[in-house]
């Protein structure tokens, strides 16, 4: 019998591949570019694996596919309309990264409220024993309320950790989230004007682009810090940069940025944010995880006719067996 055969553009982590092997065909290209399959090879395509961009123009060129199946929680790169309106299933990889990513979460928020990584530097750079010990933290966490931007799967893992940390909670998502004990604002602006930490950590859709703004920023208020490790596209990044220089806000953590790898010079610039090369899950045994969810995902769509863990916009099954 044929085995199915998969295409995968561009880079993804090799066990994906290595994985795939077993039990698949596979075609590798640069890219997700059309120019790249010639049609009748496209014909044959019933799955990708993905990690980052698929595009509609790649989607319709590959008449029989069935499944994507996308490496990472968050499934923006991939056009989830173009494949739900035929009927084409998308998965994603949520649940295995939580603690990893909260995890980061923390340690951004401690590396921006106490300098850590500068006194690190200071250290390294032998100022220890010519300037002595490094300048006292402006700031710090003792006596912060914090505001989590999405209590889903990781906000509830960030959550947690700071109930460690004896801090008091509030969260904003679109609607309440039952049994939980955090208050609920109803507004982010809201959300802001209650705490002095934020968190964001929502997708990228296009209710949450450039949500968190200059007014927000003012109500995060100026002992505020701004902790994102959600998606670039949810901050304005011109505004934050200005309510840092200003004193608006007190200081920013930052795992993701609007245009990556691209950080603005004006970010660069500051010496009150913490800045992270989007690694908030990039530990080799969550990677590792996230790659076998995203080839667990089509061995059992093709054996059973159920993905494992579907998108909520593409909850469909297999229709041929
Ligand atoms: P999730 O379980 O789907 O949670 C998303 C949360 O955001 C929910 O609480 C949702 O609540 C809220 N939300 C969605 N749209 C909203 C809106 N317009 N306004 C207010 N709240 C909104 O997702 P997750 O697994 O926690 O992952 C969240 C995101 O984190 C991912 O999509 C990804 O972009 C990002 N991420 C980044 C990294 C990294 O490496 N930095 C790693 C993993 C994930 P409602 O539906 O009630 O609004
Ligand atoms: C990954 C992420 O860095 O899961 C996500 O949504 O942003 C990260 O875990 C990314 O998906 C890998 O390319």
């Amino acid at each position: 019998m044929n085995r199915p055969r998969i295409l995968i553009p561009g880079i993804i982590r090799e066990r994906v591949v290595e994985r795939l092997k077993d039990a698949f065909d596979i075609v590798r290209i640069d890219s997700a570019d059309p120019a790249l399959v010639a049609r009748s090879e496209a014909a044959a395509v019933s799955g990708v694996a993905v990690s980052g961009r698929l595009d509609a123009a790649m989607i319709a060129h590959l008449p029989a596919l069935e499944i994507i199946s996308s490496f990472g929680v968050g499934y923006d790169g991939v056009d989830v309309s173009a494949a739900a309106e035929r009927g084409i299933v998308v998965t994603n990889t949520p649940d295995v990264l939580n603690d990893e990513v909260a995890d980061t979460a923390i340690g951004l928020l401690l590396n921006t409220v106490r300098r850590l990584p500068q006194a690190e530097t200071w250290l390294r750079q032998g100022r220890w024993q010519r300037d002595g010990a490094f300048p006292l933290s402006r700031l710090s966490l003792r006596g912060r309320k914090a505001g989590i931007y999405g209590l889903g799967r990781i906000g509830m893992a960030i959550a947690r950790r700071l109930e460690g940390f004896g801090l008091d909670i509030a969260y904003h998502t679109r609607q309440p989230r039952e049994g939980v004990p955090y208050t609920y604002h109803s507004s982010l602006t809201a959300l802001a004007q209650a705490v002095d930490i934020l968190i964001a950590i929502v997708p990228k859709t296009p209710e949450t682009h450039r949500t968190i703004n200059a007014d927000v920023l003012k109500a995060l208020g100026s002992n505020g810090v701004l902790i994102n490790v959600g998606r670039g596209w949810t901050v304005d990044e011109a505004a934050l940069v200005a309510a840092l220089k200003n004193g608006v806000i007190a200081a920013a953590g930052l795992d993701v940025f609007y245009d990556e790898p691209n950080v603005p010079d004006g970010l660069l610039d500051l010496p009150n944010v913490s800045l992270l090369p989007h690694v908030a899950s990039a530990s080799v045994a969550t990677r590792d995880a996230m790659a076998d969810l995203v080839v667990d995902n089509l061995i059992a769509w093709f054996d059973r006719g159920q993905a494992l863990t579907p998108v909520p916009e593409t909850p469909f099954t297999r229709k041929s067996g």
